[in-house]
Formats: structure tokens, sequence, C-alpha cells
């Protein structure tokens, strides 16, 4: 039986770079996960008959929040809900479903990279019907909706059984519980040569991070791929991800990456991340910056049986290093630059704009889904290796020969007051136009701008998408606020430098100028009180 229950608005649900992420501690706040899903299903038409799909990387309150969504999905007229077993789906596997089950969307239940437990983060993100995040206007009206919402619909009754496979009515509505990782991988297998992988002998170290990728990772790389046992480490998910931060870099993965410097180190190391569209990419002896990644696997892709006929384009957000630029420029095919946030990738996979996305914040991916992939990132690296037979220092190497290389680095200063850093952010904006022209040290700014972007595809601009300080001879520095934490406001700066000739200096030595630079444009240390950053990536 449907019931309408009262409720009033909060003030605080507007969805982020990646839809709402708070506290747990906010999302049990009462009514508040409730207010925030009724606001979706009311910003969205064709419900009535329609499928969701709904998953979510196992985190604390995962559970929860799913058995509250399926009976509210009953309540407002959808025929069919496909749920993963145990409330499991990773980001990308959600997309692949979603897409696979021609569904309406999907509630993808995630806060990613961020803790989980019960003092930790949660999030609700809706994914549309191509299977990607949902644009900006639909995330506008699901955030106008949340501030008059006075009610919502939901089916009274008992929980479902999550834990087993089929079937079960709620109301009118047709609940199935599917196998989260057997349509995944059947869709990696077609992508990818499975034989030759199995064929190369190669060794490696997978870090899931005791989140939603182990299960993933088992079926594919030990079970299907072959890969010894005990290769998937930290493979079981847990809901608090063992008290860590499931965020695949070198300061949160640290173990993985000692063991890919250290004696006896297999051939590759990988590692996803809370909800498994991340990627940490490691060979033995060399880590790939994750802009480095996007850049060295759309020039190889071709290697791999679904990329065989080429790329149509290359998508990179506007932090990201150039280095995938100078890939479609000699592929003679066409790269885009969007703002950050995997949703702005959407309209160009759809008009088969771009095949290959990715981002300095360790997500690539490609048209098979409309999320970024950490697996298929690994999996595509392990056909080159396959294909090629070299190591992943070797393809590193050639690449930045061909190529140039681009010195990289992300410095995050964390839990910053929030009044603090959006001081920051004014009186950077404030002096752009003051800013071509001025020397620091030895670099001359040539161009300052704010980021804005006009998605080709329909002509809807974003704008105030990050601060970019680009210097005479390549070298540049952007400035933005991070759009996923739960608390203060994080300030990301990234440092990029391009060199054609010196391929082999260390990434500190090359960037020094530009973070001295740096501080001396924006006053990181006058504003925030910070000497250091708290995480460079
Ligand atoms: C999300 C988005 C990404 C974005 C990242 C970092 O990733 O999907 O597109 O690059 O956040 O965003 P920010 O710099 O605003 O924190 P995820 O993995 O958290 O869903």
């Amino acid at each position: 039986m449907t019931t309408t229950v009262s409720t009033t608005p909060y003030d605080d649900q507007k969805p982020g770079t990646s839809g709402l992420r708070k506290k747990v501690r906010v999302f049990q706040q009462p009514h508040y996960a409730e207010n925030f899903v009724q606001s979706v299903f009311d910003s969205i038409d064709g419900k009535d008959g329609a499928t969701l799909v709904i998953g979510g990387d196992g985190r604390f309150l995962n559970r929860e929040v799913i058995q509250v969504a399926i009976r509210m999905a009953a309540a407002n007229g959808f025929a069919r809900v496909v749920v993963g077993q145990g409330g499991i789906l990773s980001t990308p596997a959600a997309s692949n479903l979603i897409r696979q089950r021609q569904a309406l969307g999907g509630l993808v239940l995630s806060a990613s990279h961020n803790p989980g437990g019960p003092d930790e983060d949660f999030g609700i993100k809706y994914n549309i019907g191509n299977g990607g995040p949902a644009p900006e206007k639909v995330t506008e009206a699901i955030h106008a909706r949340t501030k008059t919402i006075d009610r919502y619909l939901i089916v009274e009754g008992d929980d479902i059984d999550l834990d087993t496979l089929g079937e079960v009515q709620v109301g009118d509505l047709t609940v199935e519980v599917v196998d989260p990782v057997t349509d995944y991988a059947a869709l990696m297998e077609t992508l990818f040569d499975f034989d030759a992988i199995r064929g190369a002998g190669l060794t490696m170290a997978f870090d899931a991070m005791s989140a939603v990728t182990g299960p993933y990772a088992t079926e594919i790389l030990e079970n299907r791929l072959g890969f010894a046992r005990g290769t998937v480490r930290n493979g079981t998910p847990l809901p608090d991800f063992g008290g860590h931060h499931p965020d695949p870099n070198l300061v949160h993965a640290r173990e993985l990456y000692d063991h890919m410097m250290g004696k006896g180190a297999p051939d590759f190391g990988a590692a996803s991340d809370g909800d498994g569209d991340r990627n940490l990419i490691i060979g033995r002896g060399r880590f790939v910056t994750p802009s480095d990644s996007l850049a060295m696997l759309a020039a190889n892709a071709h290697l791999a049986p679904g990329y065989a006929g080429g790329l149509k384009g290359i998508a990179r957000s506007m932090p990201t290093s150039a280095a995938a630029d100078r890939v479609a420029e000699k592929l003679g095919i066409p790269a885009f630059e969007t703002p950050t946030g995997w949703k702005f990738f959407g309209n160009l996979l759809d008009a088969g704009m771009a095949t290959i996305c990715g981002e300095e914040s360790a997500g690539t991916g490609s048209d098979h889904v409309r999320e970024k992939d950490g697996l298929w990132a690994v999996l595509l690296w392990l056909n080159i290796l396959a294909a090629t037979g070299k190591s992943v220092d070797d393809i590193a190497r050639d690449h930045w020969a061909t190529y140039g290389r681009n010195y990289y680095a992300r410095h995050d200063y964390e839990g910053v007051e929030s009044e603090r850093a959006d001081a920051l952010m004014a009186e950077l904006r404030g002096k752009l136009a003051s800013l071509p022209g001025t020397r620091f040290g030895d670099l001359t700014v040539e161009a300052a701008d704010d980021f804005a972007y006009t998605d080709p595809t329909d002509q809807s601009v974003s704008r105030n998408q990050g601060v970019r300080i680009l210097f005479e001879g390549g070298s540049r520095v952007v400035f933005r606020l991070s759009g996923t934490g739960t608390s203060g406001a994080t300030l990301r700066v990234y440092l990029e430098r391009y060199s054609a000739d010196e391929l082999d200096r260390e990434t500190p030595d090359m960037l020094a100028d530009i973070i001295t630079a740096a501080d001396d444009i924006a006053g990181i240390t006058r504003h925030t009180a910070r000497t250091e950053p708290d995480v460079i990536t």
C-alpha cells in the first residue's frame, strides 16, 4: 500500500561533482535520503512501467538506503528494479546494467574514494538512461525540487531479501536481484583479448582496497585470466573499507606502491577505489600518472580488439595534463577539454565524438559504458602489455620519446575552512585580468582565465570551472575547489610542465618553480595557513 509521507526540505541537498555526498550522520536524519530520492523521482519523466537499476559500493548505510529506495520506486510507478546481490554494484557495472536493461536510469549509492563507516561518508547519485551521471540540467532540477519538497511516496512493507538471486514482488514492482559481476565480466570479454593476456605469463598485484572491485577482480583476474590466487588483495568489500580511505593514490595505496618499487615486484600493479571507477597503475619500478596513463592507453588502444578500429576522439578534463592532446594530434582525431566531472563526457560519447576519456583524478574509460571504469583501464593495460611484450616502464619511455613528457602533480589542501578557500578563489578571480605579462621567478604569465565550457553537442555552457594560469613555454597551474568533499573545502592545485627532451627528471624538481609561483599568485599559505599540501598525487 502506498503511503504519502509529509516532509520538509533540507537546505543542503545540492549535488556536487558526482551526486549528493554527505556524512552518514547527515543521511541518517529523518527523511533525509527519502527527500533526495523523491526529488530525483519528481525531476524525471517516464517512470510509469520503467526499469530502475539500484546498487552501491557496499559502504555503511548501503543496504538501508537500498531498501527505502526500492519501496519508493514501487510507490512512484516503476515496474522493475534491478539490484545487485547484497546491494553491490560497482559504478561502471551499474552503468552497464542501465544500458543493457534499457532502464530509465539508476541510483548509484557511493561516496567513491571517500572513507566509509558510521562517522564517514555516503552518497546518492542519479544516472540517466545512457548509463552516465545526470547532466547539470537534471541535477539542477533535482536540487530545485529538494528546496520545495513537502511529501514523499513509499510502499510500506518488510525489507526484501537482497542476498538471494531471483525475483520478488513489492506491490506491483518486480525486484530482480542479479549477480553484480556476470554482465560486466561478459562485456570485458568482448573488449579485450583474454587469451593473449592469459598466455603472456604476466604477474600482477591488484589492491581492491576492501571496496567494491574485490568480487569483480577475483572473477576476472583470478578465475578467468588465470592470475595466481592472492593476486587480488583486500578483496572483500567491507562497510568501512577496513578503516582505510579507498582512494587509489600514492598516499592511500602506499603498500602497493612499496611492493611495486621493491625487490620481487610483479610485472604489473593496480588498485581501484570505493566504487570501482578509478584506477592506479604502477609497473615494476614505474608509477604512471593518471594523465600519462590516459595518453598511453589512447596511443595503444588499437592493440585491444574492442578498439582495433581506432578512436574517434579523446576527451580529458581541463585540469588533466595535455599529454593526451598530443596523442590525438598524432592520430589526427579531435581532442576535447571538459570541466571536471565525468558527466561532461556523456554527450561526447553518445554523439560518437570521443571514444576514450580520462581525468587526472585517476579515472579513465571509454564508450563501452558512461562512467569511468577502473578494471577496464587495468585490462586495457594488460592487453597492451600482452600484445607488445613490453614492460610498463618500456611503454612509458617509448611514449615520452615520441611525444615528450608532461611532468605533472596535484597538491591537495584538505579540510580548509570554506570561508578561507572561497576568499582565496575570489581574490584570484579578481586579479586574473592583471596577471598576463607578470613575472614570477623565471616564469611569465601568458594568459589567465576562469575555465568555461560550451558543450559542442547541445551548446550548454558551464562557467567558473577552475582558474587557469598559463605560462610562456607551456607550463601551467590550475586552481579549483573540490566538488566531492563532505566537510570544509579542499583546494586542488594542479601543476604541469612539458619537456620535449628532458625525459628522465624527477617530477618535484621539474615543477619546483611552478610550485613557488602558484603560492605567490594565489597566496596559498597566507589564506590557508598551510605551508604544505596534505596529499600530493
Ligand atoms: C568524481 C567525478 C570525477 C572527478 C572527481 C574529482 O569522481 O566523477 O569526474 O574528477 O570526482 O572531483 P573533485 O576534484 O571535484 O573532488 P568520483 O570517483 O569521486 O566519483
